[in-house]
């Protein structure tokens, strides 16, 4: 069926590319997605960092809208990523967990996302969309799972984490490779040149694309997986934070960079940019990164790993300086931009996300479709939280699956009202029985849909594989 898809949309592509130039005023938007590594909301000024300069994204909020409740799927990269790319939960798509039953995928890993699935680029390539991604894919490193692959014009980037280099596993990791499309074209890479590279490749982009809608999807490494953060020579040394906040105000800089390459090609007012990480900071000894003001670290379910800084700026249709604190996800990402676009689907392809224009555009009045269907906390496997409305409830557990613990704890039931206590500071199950009731009951629906630990659920569907696994090479 997804590939019988697939043809319709290629021949309304073919069918669009043929409209006449007087067509242009019902082209759709330009969008750039924008997503950082392991950045939580305290590390940006627009949320209240005192420690790092963020002149370009405190701008993007005071001339769009700043998210207070915008969450990812996941607390760590793989499965976070694999939501924004296909509108689905990571559980749908079988990429909550990799091939050696680790949270993210490794080089040379025989598990990827399914060419089958629908990715965000194909969905708007038929409606005439320029397609690039420059940056972290790490939704497999396998020929058949690289952008190029789904749905994307081009590629320039890592495939996969920039920790994982050959040092680890030296037996079967290549050198950590740069990609043009399914080439390697420098290896190992120099990472601290990453972000330079990453942002001019995108004002290039902008500006061989002026005259059709595109669609740029950046995923930053920054400020990424190592303890030692990689920062480009200009900025070494320069913030109050170490190489961790040196890389938060390079980034802001990339940001501010490419806003004014849209500027410059009278782009402004047609281009919807997205700014979020894929999830919070972690924890490390001494602390770098910030996820205040919610509580708890990036790799695991609490707000502070997956409720995100979110900005998004559309001048003329996105009313400036707004707040949205409704639920919106990741997962809308694909159906929103579909709905913008005009793209169509496919009805019977199942997806997670919602339109959320209205909440995006700031249209009153709009709420949250997970007010309904709830939003699902899950690490790996593990069905971990629920939200729905104000209420967030931790399931009880008898032990908690958690990244780099030893033992799992056990995990008792905890309601919380993250609207009012983003902190989760006062627990309050005793006083809404009712609400704890309906929660459980909407964690029995998702466990039976999307799984549990064990027990598969009805409506995952395959991830791609391969059988024989090669590594990323310099030919
Ligand atoms: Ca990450």
């Amino acid at each position: 069926m997804l590939s019988r898809l697939y043809s319709a949309l290629v021949l309304a592509s073919l069918a669009l590319c043929s409209l006449p130039a007087g067509a242009a005023e019902d082209r759709p938007p330009n969008v750039i997605v924008v997503l950082a590594d392991n950045l939580g909301a305290g590390d940006l000024g627009c949320y209240g960092s005192k420690l790092h300069r963020t002149p370009n994204l405190d701008r993007m909020a005071a001339e769009g809208v700043k998210f207070t409740s915008f969450y990812v799927t996941s607390g760590v990269c793989t499965p976070s990523r694999a939501s924004l790319v296909t509108g689905c939960y990571s559980q749908r798509v079988n990429l909550h967990v990799s091939d050696l039953g680790g949270a993210v995928l490794q080089p040379v890993a025989a598990k990827g996302l399914n060419p089958d699935e629908v990715t965000v680029a194909e969905v708007l390539k038929p409606r005439g969309y320029a397609t690039a991604c420059y940056g972290k894919w790490h939704l497999g490193d396998q020929l058949p799972f690289l952008p190029t692959n789904q749905g994307f014009d081009e590629f320039l980037g890592v495939p996969y984490s920039e920790d994982m280099v050959q040092e680890k596993k030296p037996d079967l990791w290549p050198p950590l490779p740069l990609m043009r499309g399914t080439m390697v074209i420098e290896a190992p890479v120099d990472c601290e040149k990453l972000t330079r590279i990453y942002t001019e490749a995108a004002v290039d982009f902008v500006r061989r694309n002026t005259e059709r809608p595109f669609f740029l999807y950046m995923p930053a490494a920054r400020p990424g997986s190592t303890q030692v953060v990689h920062v480009g020579n200009e900025f070494r040394g320069k913030s109050a934070n170490g190489l961790y906040g040196d890389s938060v105000e390079e980034l802001d800089r990339s940001l501010g960079v490419v806003l004014d390459a849209v500027k410059k090609q009278g782009l402004d007012d047609r281009t919807l940019v997205i700014w979020t990480s894929d999830n919070g900071a972690v924890r490390r000894n001494p602390p770098q990164g910030s996820n205040a003001p919610f509580a708890g670290w990036g790799y695991g379910t609490s707000e502070g790993g997956m409720r995100m800084p979110c900005l998004m700026r559309w001048p003329g249709h996105i009313p400036a300086g707004s707040v949205c604190d409704e639920v919106t996800t990741t997962l809308d990402v694909l159906p929103t931009l579909a709905a913008m676009a005009g793209a169509s689907v496919g009805s019977d392809h199942k997806l997670d996300g919602y339109d959320a224009s209205d909440l995006w555009l700031g249209k009153a009045g709009a709420r949250s479709h997970y007010d309904e269907s709830g939003f699902f906390f899950y690490h790996m496997a593990q069905l971990q939280a629920v939200r729905r409305g104000p209420w967030k409830l931790y399931l009880p557990l008898d032990s908690a699956l958690a990244l780099g613990a030893k033992k799992a704890p056990p995990q008792a039931l905890r309601l919380f009202d993250v609207r009012h206590d983003i902190g989760e500071e006062h627990e309050v199950s005793a006083e809404h029985p009712e609400e704890v009731k309906a929660l459980l009951a909407l964690a029995r629906r998702a466990r039976a849909d999307l799984g549990d630990l064990n027990a598969p659920g009805e409506g995952q569907r395959a991830a791609g594989h391969v059988d024989h696994p090669t590594a990323r090479v310099k030919e």
